[in-house]
This record gives C-alpha cells, structure tokens and sequence, in this order.
C-alpha cells in the first residue's frame, strides 16, 4: 500500500490556524499576543493538530490587520517581541506541532522602507519594486477595480504618476517582473526558515504576475465605473515561473509546507500548482465553495447556497487533485462562521449538531484539514450592533460606497451575513467578562454568547464540538482509509444528504452527512459499524435525523488494531 502513495507530514496532520490580533491576551492591552498563545499550547496541542498556521505577525501599520507588512522581520509591537516569537515556536515544536507563517508578498505597507524609499523619485533605485504608471487622460493607467476601494490605482503628485494596489491604497503591490524582488523575498524567506519556521501560507501568491500591457478590464463596471479585472492579474503564467524559483531558493531542501491561497483559480488551474512533477506548492486554498453563496457581483450580493452546487464543487476539487492534495476548510479570518452560514442555530442542540456535522463533511474528505480558531467550538457570527463595531477595512469601505448611494441598510444586512469581523472576534476562552480573552478592553467586540460557547463549558460537557473534533481528528490520523483512501460521491442525486466513500485496498469508510432540519432517508441501505456519530439516541440504518453525520467503517482491519491498541 505505502509504496502506491507518496506519504507526507503535511498531508496527514491538521492545521489550526491562529488569528494572533483575537486569541489571546496576555498582558491586557486588548490585543491578542504571542505570548498569549504560547500560554495557550497545551490547548493547541490538546486538539490533536500537527501544526499552527499563524496570520501575519510582522509589523504593521494595521490598514488591513496585518497584510499590510512594513518590515517583514520583525514583530508587530502589539504582538510582543521576536523572543516571544521564538518562545512560541519553541513551545510548539516541544510539543511535535509545526509552525506555518502567513507570507504577504503580492504587496507590502506603503510604510515599507522599499515603497517609502520608490515613491521618492521615478530614478530611485527602488522604483521598480513597485507598479507605477504614468495615468491616461489625467486618469488612472487603466480601468482596474480593487477588493477594497472603487479604483486599484492611487495617484503620487510627487512623481506624477500612479501606483497599483489590488487592496488598500496602503498595499502597494510588488513588482515580481523585478528579480531584485524576488531575491530580496527568497532572502527574507530562508531566513525565517533558517530561525527555524516550518513553512509559509502564501496569500494571493496566484496574484503576483499581472497581464502584460495591464490591459483594462472587460465587463460590468461597478456603481464607480471601474472593473474588477482578474482575467489580467490572477494566474497568470510567469506566475509558475516565480514559484518554480522559489522552490529552488527556498524549499528544496527543506522538510517544509508550503502552500498557496489562489482565488479565483479552477481546479485545473489548482492541479498546475500543486501538480507533483513540479510540486510548485504542496496545497492550495480553493475559494469556490467560499464563493458559493456570493452573487454575480461579489460576496456582498447573498445568493442562497444549494448542496447540489456544494456537492459538485467538492467532487470536482477532490477528483481533480487525485494527484494533487487538497486543503480541507470551511472557516477562516476572511469568512463568516461556518454553522451560521451552512449550519442550524435554530436551537442550541442544533447548532452543536450541525457545527459536529459540518466537521465530519469537510475534514474526512482527501486532503490535510484546516481549523480556524472557535471553529471546534462551534462559534457563531456575531449580532453586531452598527457600523461602529465594525474593524475590517473591507466592511468598511463597502458600507461608506454603499451609504454614499443610499443603499445603507442593505449593505448593513451583508456585513452581518459575512462581514470578515464575524470570524475575528475574540476566542471564548469562559463565561467570563470578554470569554477570560482580555483584561482590557478588547480591541473587537466579544460575541455575548460566549456565556453560552466558551472553551471551560465545552471541556466539562462530554457532547461538545470540542470533544467531538478531538475524536474526529484522532479518527481520521488512526485511519490510512481517512488519510490515503480514494474520494467518492454517492447519494448523487440526495436532496438532502451529503455523501462519499473513501476506499483503500478494499477498505471502506462511508460518511454520511445530512445537511438540512429534516429527517433524510437514505437511497440505499448503507451497512457497516458505526465508529463516528454526532448524537446519541437509536439509529436507523437508512434515515439520519436533522444534520446528523455518521461514519461507517466496512471490515477495516485498521481500526480495530488502531483501537485495540489505544483501548
Ligand atoms: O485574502 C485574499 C482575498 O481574496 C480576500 O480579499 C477575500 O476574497 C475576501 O477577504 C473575502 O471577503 C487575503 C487575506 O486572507 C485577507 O485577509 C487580506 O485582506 C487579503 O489577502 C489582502 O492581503
Ligand atoms: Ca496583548
């Protein structure tokens, strides 16, 4: 069996990934720290993860929490210091946990000595390591919308001439055409390795080759007549060019994951990157189950999600990385929470249940899970107030464009529904004042339910989430069939239930998840033992009661030698 899979650290441990800014606070400023969540490693260790991928913990001005980086070796002052860093990625390895850092490098701060020093003169040494244009007809170079504000072009008078930022105007992108870039960002890179980091989460690294000529955009302009171009900047082909560079300077080598947030990209498009003859990334972030609820123009247009939709995404995206490797995700910073966009919070009973079963369809699939802090709580989104409680740039500045054409309230409806801030409230460490994050005054507003969903009540409660992921990732680590075995769909055509097998050498596992508030009947009888359920009560082989999820398991030696050894 081994010698027909390429076995990998990266592709059988979990990852937990830490929103640093929100979970947890050791010296009471309000702000989460590293020294906080060194203090919080026999937690992180107690879910069972292999590693720990950290948001960007640079300093930074903050216009984006972080993605907006002004000096990629030190430590943002409110996260603490690099001894605290080198404590915490000290404490991880002792605990046999690995360190991911989150790599910014389509763009930096505009803080940034190297951007800093570009926009001095159109002769200075580091003008090329940015995008700059001169304008046409006294406008922008051309008719690029950004993420983050209507135009993706700011004008510098004291050059005369345009720089390019796909998100704030404080996040100038970086020119890879520019090999002194790319040398000063593989330097960066191995020297962060070299202290001992164990890989890199690469944002939008599919963004960093943009079309020659920057050509405008084709297509419908937003309300501010510009037009959100990722035919010209996403995936284009120098783009595996520099990562085939990057693997040699950096990664080869080195026992190391890396991988890739690419949205935007297909799945054959995924495949290329991850395609093992070149292997330019291990994995990738796909973004088309994140989008599937996103209208034609963007995420602030709430389409209702439907499963058959969500069943074809993940079918096409694991039977298209066959040879590839997928990440496994539902939750991150950028986000809404999980059980409040697919789940139930009709009852709290409901929201443990579906948060257990929204669990089981994602992380047993083929490829390495990533939890995102609260996630193995079942955390919720958040019932903010008003614009007032809202931190995220990108909340902000569509709700100020969205005012602006009288078109508030339904602006105000979208950031509640997936509002990036729902995700990055603080961890619910207790009932207690903030959920026991801070002492201080937290710098984002702690959801009220944490007297409710808090990391104490769930340790004491047997049937928690928490308990529940502990299982379920054990499960999955005990099992070659969860890790290796090959993905397939069934209950195609359920209206209801999402299905698949994962088969090894003759050795089944059938996990059954129903995704909706009613009782589901089975098309067909679907036999074997039951080694993972998310409720109590009697079971009938062909119904699943309102998102129940269950895991058979057909005569797998695995498991029972695996269980009769941890007994
Ligand atoms: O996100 C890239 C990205 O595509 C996001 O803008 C996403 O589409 C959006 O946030 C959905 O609401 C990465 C980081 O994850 C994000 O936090 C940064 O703001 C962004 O890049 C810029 O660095
Ligand atoms: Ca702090």
């Amino acid at each position: 069996m081994d010698a027909a899979i390429e076995k990998a650290w990266w592709k059988e441990c979990a990852v937990y990934q830490i929103y640093p800014r929100s979970f947890f606070d050791s010296n009471g400023d309000g702000v989460g720290d590293l020294a906080g969540i060194t203090q919080k490693l026999d937690y992180i260790a107690s879910l069972g993860v292999g590693a720990v991928w950290l948001n960007p913990v640079y300093d930074s001005p903050n216009d984006d929490m972080g993605y907006d980086i002004r000096n990629y070796e030190a430590i943002m002052q409110e996260f603490g210091t690099m001894a605290d860093f080198d404590a915490l990625l000290n404490g991880l390895h002792a605990r046999g946990m690995r360190l991911i850092m989150d790599l910014v490098v389509n763009h930096s701060s505009d803080e940034h000595a190297w951007f800093v020093e570009s926009r001095k003169s159109k002769d200075n040494r580091y003008r090329d390591f940015y995008i700059w244009r001169d304008g046409k007809d006294g406008a922008e170079p051309n008719n690029w919308a950004s993420f983050f504000t209507p135009s993706a072009w700011k004008y510098d008078a004291k050059t005369d001439q345009w720089y390019l930022h796909l998100f704030s105007e404080k996040q100038p992108d970086l020119n890879w055409r520019n090999p002194a870039v790319r040398a000063e960002v593989y330097a960066m890179m191995n020297r962060w390795f070299d202290r001992g980091v164990d890989g890199f989460r690469m944002d939008v690294i599919n963004l960093i080759a943009k079309a020659e000529g920057l050509p405008d955009g084709a297509g419908s302009p937003s309300p501010e007549g510009y037009v959100f171009a990722p035919a010209h900047f996403a995936d284009q082909p120098p783009v595996h060019d520099y990562l085939r560079e990057m693997r040699r300077a950096c990664f080869d080598g080195r026992d190391c994951m890396c991988v890739g947030e690419t949205p935007f990209s297909s799945s054959a498009t995924a495949f290329s990157y991850v395609d093992p003859v070149h292997r330019e990334l291990d994995m990738v972030f796909s973004f088309d189950l994140m989008d599937i609820d996103s209208g034609k123009s963007g995420k602030w247009e709430i389409v209702p999600w439907n499963l058959d939709r969500m069943k074809s995404i993940i079918e096409d995206w694991q039977t298209a990385l066959t040879d590839g490797w997928n990440i496994l995700f539902c939750s991150n910073h950028d986000q809404p929470r999980p059980v409040s966009r697919f789940g139930s919070l009709k009852s709290e009973a409901l929201r443990v249940r579906s948060a257990k079963m929204l669990g089981v369809a994602m992380h047993l699939l083929r490829g390495t899970p990533f939890l995102y802090q609260g996630e193995e709580l079942g955390m919720t989104n958040v019932p903010f107030r008003d614009i007032f409680d809202i931190r995220d740039l990108e909340s902000l500045n569509f709700y100020r464009l969205a005012a602006a054409r009288g078109e508030a309230e339904a602006a105000w409806q979208a950031i509640l529904h997936k509002g990036r801030d729902n995700a990055r409230v603080p961890m619910q460490w207790s009932a207690e004042q903030n959920a026991s994050f801070t002492t201080g005054t937290p710098w984002l507003m702690v959801n009220p339910n944490h007297d409710v969903i808090n990391v104490e009540a769930a340790e004491h409660d047997p049937d928690s989430v928490l308990h529940f992921y502990r299982k379920l990732l054990r499960l999955r680590a005990d099992s070659r069939t969860l890790l290796y075995g090959d993905f397939r769909l069934i209950e195609r055509e359920h209206a209801q239930v999402f299905a698949y097998t994962r088969m090894l050498e003759g050795k089944t596992c059938i996990i059954l998840c129903n995704m909706s508030e009613k009782t589901a009947r089975l098309t067909e009888q679907r036999g074997g033992e039951c080694i993972l359920r998310n409720m109590n009560g009697a079971m009938q082989a062909n119904l699943l009661e309102p998102f129940e999820a269950r895991v058979l398991v057909s005569d797998d030696a695995d498991f029972d030698k695996q269980r009769s050894e941890r007994g």
